[in-house]
């Protein structure tokens, strides 16, 4: 384990977007670290207000801040909705990074994303591939906003010394996903159309595009995990991949969640939606470097993804 750097014991940590699925799981990973988790809802703040935003941040003054509220969705509502990928994320990200540095925040995780990286890096891709080509266009909105996002925590980092840092998790699925078949990501959207053939006797299923994409994935308790080793181990102005280093055809998973799930029909495609990008799959060197490994296999997180579902422990949100 390398050496802890920064300790959450007795602190008062901050969770933005506490109820969604990567903040929920920080939530539940915090529990054994002694410290005062503090959350607010979207009624209390509204993040994308400034003046919102700054006011609690200065009422509450926390130590440290996850950042993981964000508007987020699968490769159709980001295709669907750029303007509000774009804008959403934007402002939210700038409104808490600002405060966390006006109120003396001791240290902030800003979360993004593996679609920050060019449509065709090479694979793996590093860190340091950012910015080095065209983005994706189906995500490109989100994709700057993240970009932004880790930019701005380093500029802190720059001009005020300020301990920010950023994460940027692959594919992530498990417990409080959204399940809603239009805005989801693809992982939680097979598990409920699995489901629901399997349930109402249906011969098949039909998955977005040709099935030959390549996702990474990793479980969220995985990710939680890993974002509270990096906030204790890791300050360097570079963001940090957060993946498991291993992908996957989407028509693979398809067959691997209806395996799951105890779906025995047909996967058929429809190609009329889009693939987006080929392959995005991140090198994990640099966190491997840092001292952590996932404990979550994929087959083992999509039965957990597929119990959470169930248990109804879903959101079931669109745009
Ligand atoms: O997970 P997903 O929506 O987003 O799609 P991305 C991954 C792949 O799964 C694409 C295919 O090739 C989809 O065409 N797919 C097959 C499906 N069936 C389905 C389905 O029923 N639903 C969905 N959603 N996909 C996202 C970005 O890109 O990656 C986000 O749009 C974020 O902003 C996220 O960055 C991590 O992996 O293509």
């Amino acid at each position: 384990m390398p050496e802890v750097i920064y300790s959450l014991a007795g602190k008062k940590v901050y969770v933005a977007g506490h109820r969604g699925m990567v903040g929920s799981a920080i939530v539940r990973r915090l529990a054994s670290e002694g410290c005062e988790i503090l959350t607010a809802l979207h009624a209390e703040v509204d993040l994308r207000r400034q003046d919102q935003v700054e006011a609690w941040m200065g009422k509450n003054r926390p130590d440290a801040v996850f950042l993981a509220a964000a508007k987020v969705g699968g490769i159709l509502a980001n295709h669907t909705y750029p303007a509000d990928f774009l804008y959403d994320n934007l402002i939210l990200e700038a409104n808490v990074i600002h405060a966390a540095y006006k109120v003396r925040v001791e240290k902030l995780m800003f979360l993004g994303s593996s679609c920050i990286y060019p449509k065709f890096a090479d694979q793996p891709i590093v860190e340091e591939a950012l910015l080095s080509g065209s983005l994706e266009p189906t995500n490109e909105s989100y994709a700057i906003a993240k970009i932004a996002g880790l930019k701005l925590c380093a500029a802190y980092r720059k001009q005020h010394g300020k301990d920010f840092i950023s994460a940027m998790p692959t594919n992530l699925y498990g417990p409080g996903d959204n399940f809603d078949l239009d805005s989801s990501h693809v992982m939680p959207a097979l598990i409920r159309k699995a489901h629901e053939a399997k349930v109402k006797g249906e011969k098949e299923i039909r998955i977005w595009g040709t099935g030959t994409p390549l996702r990474e994935f990793l479980h969220v308790d995985d990710c939680a995990d890993a974002c509270i080793h990096l906030m204790k181990t890791y300050s360097a102005e570079s963001h940090v991949n957060v993946g498991s280093g291993e992908d996957i055809s989407i028509l693979e998973l398809a067959g691997l969640v209806a395996e799951v799930v105890g779906f025995e029909g047909q996967i058929t495609r429809d190609l009329t939606k889009p693939d987006g990008t080929p392959r995005k799959l991140m090198s994990a060197d640099k966190l491997r470097a840092l001292g952590w490994s996932p404990k979550i296999g994929l087959k083992e997180g999509i039965a957990d993804a597929y119990h959470a579902f169930l248990d109804g422990h879903y959101l079931e949100r669109s745009n």
